[in-house]
């Protein structure tokens, strides 16, 4: 990112997570509320384990803020896990004798951080690295976004999402556009009383459940894909001039970049590959309020650059990785094969990384609009994207 930075910290069962987030203009008007409802929106999901049922994440700021509003200087705040009273032995921040200590995790999960963190840290003991790489450090970055979706919404973006595919079972599978066969009013539903995995079809949805149960019973995992939305993003976000200034280069690599995610794809993605140009470009038209698109298979992205149509990106989760019935492995310790070591867990993440992945969406697209129009305060920001919005309009008329 060029204008915003965000470094957070934390391990999952250690006292907390925290982060800083620098780079916002000053006068942004912060709701508390609209955070903890987007922390609140992660933890929910079916097919998550007992850990969603001990924590209650509430952001807590520690810097950056004042009467409401950000000031300019770095934020910097924090979320307490309340499972660490129950892990303060495993996770000691004080030194333990090694007689002492809780046993180590040697058997690697396959699939998982384990083995290749292990080996890159020069540790015997797996938890070492799995604390960090755990889901839970996707936390802090929630409230990161939900702060950057604010400063979004301060100039008319909106972001959201949904799970579109859980295992074999899709969502709306005759649609020829996913983001179009949603019904009206879905969105306002799920922020008020989303659904168990978040799937706007609710026939599809009945049988995604049915699918996460099979799972379950059978002490395996299951992923599948979800979808996060941009709407009303100014034109002109990112750009073609050079390879890391690409505005679907930096979406895909922060979508990238969340746990369990294994690939990306903006608008159409992988079905371009056995069309032809006439059944994938979207045909252009000139209408009174700007350019519009007849279609949007490009994902509301052309030559890198946004394009005013809703900017549509998939994400790929695989399943996670702790299995109940557990893959063969081998004990780091003695060499010998066995069974990879079982750590409490949850059989799906999917509802739950679609939030995740609106955080980094948010991220980069505040991170460009900041880029492209900056400003030390909203107001100057505000006048930018205002400006450019008129002259898009005036251009298509
Ligand atoms: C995780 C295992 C589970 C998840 C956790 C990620 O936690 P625990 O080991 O405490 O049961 O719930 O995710 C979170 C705690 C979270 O907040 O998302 C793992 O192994 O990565």
């Amino acid at each position: 990112m060029r204008r915003l930075r965000l470094l957070t910290a934390g391990e999952s069962h250690g006292p907390g997570l925290i982060g800083v987030l620098e780079g916002l203009p000053a006068g942004m008007r912060v709701s508390t509320r609209v955070v903890d409802r987007d922390l609140k929106r992660r933890q929910h999901g079916y097919g998550s384990g007992r850990r969603m049922q001990i924590e209650r994440d509430r952001v807590r700021w520690t810097a950056g803020i004042r009467y409401g509003r950000t000031l300019g200087s770095p934020i910097g705040f924090a979320v307490d896990n309340r499972d660490w009273q129950n892990w303060t032995d495993r996770m000691s921040v004080e030194a333990i004798p090694a007689e002492r200590r809780p046993k180590a995790i040697t058997r690697a999960r396959p699939g998982h951080v384990d083995l290749a963190g292990a080996l890159k840290y020069g540790t015997d003991d797996v938890r070492d690295v799995l604390e960090r790489a755990s889901a839970r450090s996707t936390t802090p970055r929630v409230v990161a976004g939900s702060l950057a979706r604010q400063l979004l919404a301060a100039v008319g973006v909106r972001i959201w999402s949904f799970v579109d595919q859980l295992g074999p079972v899709r969502a709306f599978p005759d649609a020829d556009d996913v983001v179009a066969a949603i019904p009206d009013g879905w969105l306002e539903r799920d922020l008020r009383e989303p659904s168990p995995l978040r799937c706007p079809d609710p026939e599809a949805e009945a049988r995604m459940l049915a699918e996460v149960d099979a799972a379950k019973e059978a002490g395996d995992s299951i992923g599948g894909s979800f979808v996060v939305v941009a709407e009303r993003v100014p034109v002109g976000l990112g750009s073609s001039s050079e390879w890391d200034t690409r505005l679907d280069g930096l979406l895909a690599g922060a979508s990238m970049a969340i746990p369990g995610a294994k690939g990306v794809e903006i608008g159409m993605g992988f079905g371009v590959v056995d069309r032809r140009g006439s059944a994938v470009h979207d045909v252009v038209e000139a209408s009174g309020a700007g350019y519009r698109r007849t279609t949007n298979r490009a994902g509301g992205i052309e030559g890198g650059i946004s394009n005013g149509e809703p900017i549509v990106v998939r994400v790929a989760q695989k399943p996670v990785s702790t299995l109940r019935k557990a893959l063969p492995s081998v004990d780091m310790s003695t060499g010998e094969s066995g069974r990879a070591h079982i750590e409490r867990s949850d059989v799906t993440v999917l509802a739950r990384a679609a939030i995740v992945g609106e955080a980094m969406v948010a991220l980069v697209l505040a991170d460009q609009i900041l880029y492209s129009f900056g400003g030390d305060s909203m107001a100057d920001l505000r006048r930018g994207v205002a400006r450019r919005r008129r002259r898009t309009e005036r251009r298509a008329r």
